[in-house]
């Protein structure tokens, strides 16, 4: 048998280790930020010391914090513009659009791997690149050269076969893929697509698919490169970037689910989570008060042709609020050219300028118990910025329906015809809002403003480590209640001690204050806990308030890597009934910690308050156990370099 995509793209970058299993280390060619994680990223970088950036291509996106209430976002603005300037880093100015979508049509290129900080950089997976998404640490690190540690996925592949009808969307393709395999199918894998239906999905569309594979829990997503990918590249003016990148046949997968096009019917992720998905048919014709189109998995000028299309010479509903954030400049450029967004300012719909906008919470928070139907990735409970909210993820032909009728509406319904709507053979090419780095980096001064506060810093571990629980949590706990994120809080990203007065508030609003009482502790959760995000705040948060460490039944990838790379213990229970015995208040220590790290294998705890001890396992690499006992990532990153 031969090899597939994920496993040549692997082999090609690997640095070390084994692809039959393990932990492996490989060569990172391109990194992205954007400003939410990006402050941070920049401020670990140059805690690390190094002039100037070692990868093949740097780029810090402005996208998430672009509503300024106050100084806060447009000072960390300028403090990532600056410090892009001198480190050697592209920069993506405010209004040019959302980092994945400008890197897709950009950027990326098949073949090569990128590391961002976002847990959506697996978008650029349709393109042929090995597309991760990691903690502002490990972009750092790759920033100065150092390889990225993972464990080695398993390949699973996702076989596709005929084709999509009209009003039928990529987005439908990857909640079928959610409603099969769950928001924890894809821990420890990466999901490639493959099979006869993949040549009838264009760039954007594969984006949609890739975008979204992080709702799995999947480490990254990917297409192979083939005519599609050429004719995109081209159509982008950079031909000269493509490379053909095919699986063998045939290939070898761990695992395989077949999908058939042809058969898919317009689905929705009901609320609170991704995975909870029915078709638009079953869930019924329920009023509808928000519509929002856009973010990183739908604005494309596909998707939004096509919301044009169904938007022309119609009215949005009275009752329903139309708001559309296209994906990049390019994109609204070229629906303004087209007329396509006349169209849509016709019809009632509120554009917003090219940003994550709501689908972070900022802005557009719908009315308390409304129903908001969005064409985004995530419906964790209270992202949109209102609780009370309903939020079903859809695609947007079934948000543009929806918007029109004030109803959920299956666009099957609305006999859709868009043959006509195809990918233009050249996209409108005007990179003016890019800045390249500054020739003479030396003459730079990077501004910092007041907001931005110094991290959290870790020690190195040693000795007994004890202290009370601090909060007892069920499954899938997401990054979205440990730090939520919303209009009020992103602005304040690089301010620690602010940030961690809302830690974990949406599960216990007193959290915060128990925490500093009790001087820290530990928390306590079930399955895939810190899924979502790959906010290093969640980390950052949690150390600032004295927690030592996460005892969990499972962890998120990208979390469980935040928690190591700022000094806290992710342990799991060796016999998972040992959750049910926890409760908070209870005492639970660890002896000689240093020790038991070392030894490899199990660590026994001990619940001083019910007095007994439980076994916990520490799923961990040797790397990872001293990274740990240096007291996390840039500690350990330090000695290195002595070394
Ligand atoms: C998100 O979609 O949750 C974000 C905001 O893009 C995050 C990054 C962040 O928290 O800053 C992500 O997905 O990693
Ligand atoms: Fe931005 Fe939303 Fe995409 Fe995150 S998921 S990068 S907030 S558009």
């Amino acid at each position: 048998m031969g090899k597939n995509v994920a496993k040549k793209l692997i082999e090609s970058h690997l640095v070390s280790g084994d692809t039959g299993g393990g932990e492996i280390a490989v060569r990172i060619d391109q990194t992205l930020t954007q400003d939410s994680t990006g402050t941070m990223a920049y401020l670990q970088f140059e805690a690390m010391g190094i002039p100037r950036v070692r990868t093949k291509l740097s780029v810090a996106y402005i996208d998430h914090n672009t509503l300024q209430a106050g100084y806060e976002n447009a000072d960390d603005h300028k403090y990532i513009q600056t410090a892009a300037a001198r480190y050697g880093i592209y920069f993506s100015r405010p209004g040019n659009g959302i980092c994945h979508q400008v890197h897709l049509e950009r950027f990326g290129v098949p073949g090569m791997t990128l590391l961002g900080s976002d847990s959506h950089t697996p978008t650029c997976g349709a393109l042929g690149m090995l597309a991760i998404g990691a903690g502002g640490l490990d972009v750092a690190v790759a920033m100065g050269g150092g390889p990225y540690y993972l464990n080695m996925p398993k390949i699973a592949a996702v076989r596709l076969i005929g084709r999509l009808r009209d009003g039928v969307g990529a987005k439908d393709v990857i909640l079928e893929v959610l409603r099969r395999l769950t928001v924890k199918g894809g821990i420890g894998k990466i999901m490639e697509y493959t099979g006869e239906g993949v040549a009838t999905l264009s760039i954007p569309e594969r984006a949609t698919i890739a975008n979204m594979g992080a709702e799995l829990g999947a480490t990254t997503s990917v297409f192979p490169s083939d005519g599609v990918t050429r004719a995109f590249l081209k159509a982008q003016g950079r031909e000269k970037d493509f490379t053909e990148i095919l699986p063998d046949t045939p290939a070898e997968y761990d695992e395989e689910i077949t999908i058939d096009l042809s058969r898919l019917e317009p689905l929705a992720a009901q609320p609170h989570s991704p995975d909870n998905v029915a078709r638009i048919k079953d869930i019924g014709k329920i009023k509808v008060d928000q519509v929002a189109i856009g973010s990183c998995t739908n604005s494309s000028l596909l998707d939004m042709l096509k919301v044009a299309r169904i938007l022309k010479g119609k009215t949005v509903h009275p009752d329903t609020s139309l708001v559309i954030a296209p994906g990049s400049k390019q994109v609204l450029n070229m629906l303004a050219m087209s007329g396509a967004l006349a169209d849509m300012v016709a019809a009632g719909a509120r554009i917003l300028e090219c940003a994550c906008g709501p689908c972070i919470g900022m802005g557009q928070s719908p009315a308390t118990g409304a129903v908001s139907v969005r064409t985004f990735n995530r419906n964790f409970y209270g992202r949109s910025g209102t609780e009370s909210a309903k939020v079903y993820l859809t695609g947007p032909e079934t948000a543009a329906a929806s918007a029109i009728n004030g109803y959920l509406t299956d666009p099957l319904d609305m006999g859709l015809d868009f043959s006509d709507i195809m990918m233009p053979e050249r996209f409108l090419v005007n990179d003016n809002m890019i800045t390249p780095p500054a020739k003479d980096p030396d003459k730079v001064e990077v501004v910092r403003g007041p907001n931005i506060k110094p991290f959290p810093q870790n020690k190195p571990l040693s000795g007994r480590v004890e202290g009370e629980v601090l909060l007892v949590m069920g499954d899938n706990i997401t990054t979205d209640h440990i730090m939520p994120s919303n209009s009020k809080l992103l602005p304040y990203r690089s301010n620690i001690p602010y940030l961690s007065e809302y830690c974990l508030t949406p599960i216990d609003p007193v959290f915060p204050g128990r925490a500093k009482e009790k001087g820290g502790g530990w928390l306590i959760a079930g399955e895939n806990y810190g899924q979502g995000s790959s906010r290093e705040h969640a980390a950052l948060v949690p150390l600032y308030l004295g927690v030592k460490g996460v005892i969990a039944k499972s962890f998120a990838r990208i979390h469980m890597a935040n928690l190591i790379n700022n000094g806290l213990l992710p342990l799991a229970f060796a016999e998972s009934a040992d959750y049910q015995r926890i409760t908070q208040g209870d005492v639970i220590a660890i002896a000689d910690i240093q020790a038991q790290l070392k030894k490899g294998g199990n660590i026994t705890a001990e619940n001083l308050t019910k007095g007994y001890s439980f076994n916990l396992k520490a799923d961990l690499y040797p790397r990872q156990r001293e990274t740990l006992l240096t007291g996390g990532l840039l500690n350990y990153t330090r000695i290195s370099q002595k070394g």
